[in-house]
């Protein structure tokens, strides 16, 4: 790449022309600067297809441009005019692309045959489908257990899709679904089932237009779901309080330009976004949302004290939920103190935080990974319930709790049966539609499966999207287990790393993307998803396909049970492919939830999956929302080691997850690189360092292995004391498979404690 490596602060505001300059660029770079707005015209409209992005849910369509600049980034890049062909394959073996970087990987472009790994010659050579299948089913049907082979699914599969795979690996007998959940909001679907009932988001977009006050606790919006950027600015400019929680001073968090305003991008105004910024540490969430939560409760003691009323909402509380008195109980415990050195915040921004979410009679609480990737993951997304509680924000027009979903069809996916936990409701329905005895023993998580390959104990890897091998924590331990399985299957798009981490027998099987037309044998065929916001709709790509070779995600699925299952399957797996509509039908006879299926996708927008909190229904054993209890404040600060860093792994503006769209992330300032390292000033002084000075970035592990990434570039930032931040993936075997939240299994991302060697000036020349 051309590109200079530079760091300089970034001036513009969120949004607007450098938007609109940035998805010009990839449209160009990928080959289709006119088709690629072809494209983009039917992005998220009415009969068009669903950006294959963010999560984040539509409006109801009254603009021409649904889409944002990363959204049409994440376009460019399945619908671009590069290529990735059985030749390209023949000229470079596998350890020779092991030397690529994940950027030059993807950029080969689309995948278009299906292709084996030939030890012979290192390298993949074309396949048939057949043959490719069949060598499937061989190694499936060889283990002498299910549960010694593990189904990944990413969440970009369609409900669809990931109806029949878990359809499939069910019959086949396991629950062994990792998912790319686990890594993500995990703690969510874990967390909030306890506090509300159910682990999902409980607003809908028109809360937005509603609410007096929006809280945002670790979600970078600007880059992740840009979309939201518009409703935060509606919001900001009718005057509603919007206030974010965030080590970043993010941009798009403190002014946004909208590339779809006409006056804005004329006149190079833009909107103030938050009204106020609370830079907290990293990992300081729950002391943050307990410092809030006690000013609310010693403000509430004023208030009735001097006869003015109250300021927790009392009857919400007394009427819909328990647990209060063990809250105040804990929260009258924590020391102030406690809550400032954890937080990083002093006691008086906490307390103006806690005025203003007071002040409003309506108010969102907005969370990301921020909150969720952490040891105590779980913890803080019951503590942010526990403050939805308090002031009675749940089940009313405009407010709630809004976890901002990753993956396009993250959530539809759960919804849909891709869980290693299922109940036994849904077994019992899914066996009472299909006739087979599904098996009942609980199966891995991503942590839990990545072990279990460490331990020898799974020996096939099948993937439905995604790019685990980058994805997953401490590469060194979970890349050499992936070396040794029998054989690893990914269902891809693009070339990347996860193809290159090979088992014995490997296969690459290329599949269709969302824009493309799926044809088969009943006609051209749509799929659903469903975002954030419990919307399921539809989604119909038209465009031609990368490669006349490719199959659908459900085809190819079809294609691997009938192998393996052969006249042992009681599933018509031609019939559902042959239509949709079939797979959806099965859909609703086992999730009732999905009532009335392919009529109610036809209604443009699609319809909305019933959320019982929302209707104040707390489906929970006491019938009653829960104030829950954590009795610490976060992780324990290692007094031992003064050196320590808070390590938080992050993503740029320019990445997709793994798949990197540029080196640089203009935001933040950083150009052309990204082994870099955000630290405040201080800190690099406690050090002796200065900027651009190269360290290695050391975890303080547990278990005696070392994880270390090297000769990262020293950048100054305002970021809070004892904490820095590093880009995901590149930082990905700093973080222990061991360092998980034990509820959820999320790893903890977001919380690495590090130390920083400095790297002698000739070492770290790049
Ligand atoms: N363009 C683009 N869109 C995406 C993605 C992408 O990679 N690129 N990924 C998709 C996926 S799968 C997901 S899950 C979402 C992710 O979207 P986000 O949830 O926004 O994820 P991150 O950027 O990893 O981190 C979010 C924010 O958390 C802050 N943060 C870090 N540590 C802490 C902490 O300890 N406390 C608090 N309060 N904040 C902290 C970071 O500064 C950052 O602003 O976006 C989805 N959309
Ligand atoms: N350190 C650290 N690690 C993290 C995170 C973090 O913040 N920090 N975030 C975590 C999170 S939130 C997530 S969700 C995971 C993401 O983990 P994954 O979902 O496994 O990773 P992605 O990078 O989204 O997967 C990209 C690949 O998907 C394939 N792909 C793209 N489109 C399609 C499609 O339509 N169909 C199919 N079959 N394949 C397709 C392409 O081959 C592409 O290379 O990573 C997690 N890992
Ligand atoms: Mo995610």
């Amino acid at each position: 790449m051309g590109i200079v490596k530079t760091i300089k602060p970034y001036h513009e505001p969120a949004g607007g022309w450098g938007a609109l300059r940035a998805m010009g660029t990839a449209l160009t770079e990928q080959g289709i600067a006119v088709s690629g707005m072809a494209l983009l015209a039917r992005m998220n409209q009415p009969g068009g297809f669903d950006c294959p992005g963010c999560g984040w849910a539509d409006p109801k369509h009254t603009s021409p441009f649904e889409y944002c600049e990363n959204g049409g980034k994440a376009v460019a890049w399945e619908a671009t005019a590069k290529r990735c062909t059985p030749e390209f394959f023949a000229a470079h073996k596998v350890s020779e692309l092991e030397t690529w970087s994940d950027y030059d990987l993807e950029m080969v472009g689309r995948l278009t045959h299906p292709m084996r790994y030939d030890a012979g010659t290192d390298t993949y050579q074309p396949v048939s489908w057949d043959d490719a299948f069949t060598l499937v089913g061989r190694h499936l049907n060889a283990l002498p257990n299910p549960d010694m082979a593990d189904f990944y699914t990413s969440g970009r599969a369609s409900n669809e899709a990931a109806f029949l795979y878990q359809l499939f690996a069910r019959e086949y007998g396991t629950n062994n679904f990792p998912d790319c959940s686990n890594m993500c909001h995990e703690a969510t679907s874990v967390g909030l089932p306890q506090s509300l009932g159910v682990g999902k988001g409980t607003v809908l977009l028109d809360d937005f237009e509603k609410a007096d006050a929006i809280l945002i606790f670790g979600q970078n919006p600007g880059t992740n779901s840009p979309r939201m950027m518009t409703d935060l600015r509606n919001a900001s400019r009718r005057g509603c309080t919007i206030m974010s929680f965030n080590p970043f001073r993010e941009r798009a968090l403190e002014r946004f330009q909208a590339p779809q305003n006409p006056v804005e991008m004329a006149t190079l105004t833009s909107t103030p976004i938050s009204g106020r910024l609370f830079q907290v540490r990293v990992g300081g969430d729950v002391a943050l949302l307990k410092g809030m939560m006690k000013a609310l409760v010693e403000a509430d003691r004023r208030a009735q004290q001097e006869d003015r009323g109250t300021v927790l909402d009392w009857d919400f509380i007394r009427g819909h939920t328990v647990g209060i008195e063990a809250l105040i109980a804990d929260l009258d415990a924590t020391q102030w103190a406690d809550i400032e050195q954890i937080s990083g915040l002093p006691r008086a921004e906490i307390e103006e935080a806690a005025a203003a979410y007071a002040k409003a009679e309506r108010a969102i609480l907005v969370f990301g990974m921020g909150v969720t990737q952490h040891r105590h993951g779980t913890q803080n997304v019951q503590q942010l319930a526990n403050l939805a509680l308090l002031r009675g924000n749940i089940g009313r027009d405009g407010a709630g709790l809004c976890p901002v979903r990753g993956h396009s069809n993250v959530q539809g996916d759960r919804t849909v049966g891709i869980t290693e936990v299922p109940t036994a409701e849904f077994l019992d329905k899914l066996k009472a539609r299909f006739g087979f005895e599904p098996p009942r023993k609980h199966g891995h998580n991503v942590v839990t499966g990545l072990e279990a390959m460490v331990r020898g104990e799974v020996k096939v890897f099948v993937g439905l999207g995604g790019n685990i091998a980058a994805a997953v924590p401490d590469w060194q331990l979970t890349r050499e287990a992936m070396r040794r399985l029998d054989l690893t299957v990914h269902i891809s798009t693009k070339l990347n790393r996860s193809h290159l981490v090979h088992g014995r027998d490997a296969l690459i099987l290329p599949c269709l993307g969302r824009t493309e037309l799926d044809m088969q044998a009943g006609g051209p065929q749509s799929v659903t998803v469903e975002d954030s916001m419990s919307m399921v709709h539809a989604s119909t790509g038209r465009a031609d396909p990368a490669s006349e070779h490719l199959k659908s995600e459900p085809a190819i699925i079809a294609g691997i049970a009938k192998a393996t299952l052969g006249t042992r399957s009681v599933v018509d797996w031609d019939r559902l492919i042959g239509d949709y509509d079939l797979i959806r039908d099965d859909v609703e006879a086992v999730f009732p939830i999905f009532d009335g299926y392919n009529t109610r996708i036809k209604v443009p927008g699609g319809f909305h999956l019933t959320s019982l909190a929302r209707e104040r229904i707390w489906a929970t054993p006491s019938g009653k929302a829960n104030f829950l209890v954590y009795d610490k404040l976060g992780e324990d600060p290692r007094p031992a080691e003064p050196d320590m860093l808070w390590l938080t792994t992050i993503r740029s503006h320019d990445q997709y997850n793994t798949t990197l769209y540029s080196l640089s992330d203009r935001y933040r300032g950083v150009y052309g690189q990204r082994d870099v390292i955000f630290l405040n000033e201080e800190e690099m002084e406690k050090r002796g360092l200065q900027a651009d000075d190269r360290v290695d970035i050391v975890t303080l592990s547990d278990d005696g292995l070392e994880r270390v990434v090297r000769a990262f570039k020293v950048v100054p930032y305002a970021f809070p004391d004892g904490s820095c931040a590093a880009y995901y993936p590149e930082a990905n075997p700093l973080v222990p498979l061991y360092a998980h939240d034990p509820q959820s299994f999320t790893p903890a991302s977001k919380g690495v404690p590090v130390r920083l060697v400095k790297v002698a000036a000739e070492q770290g020349a790049h």
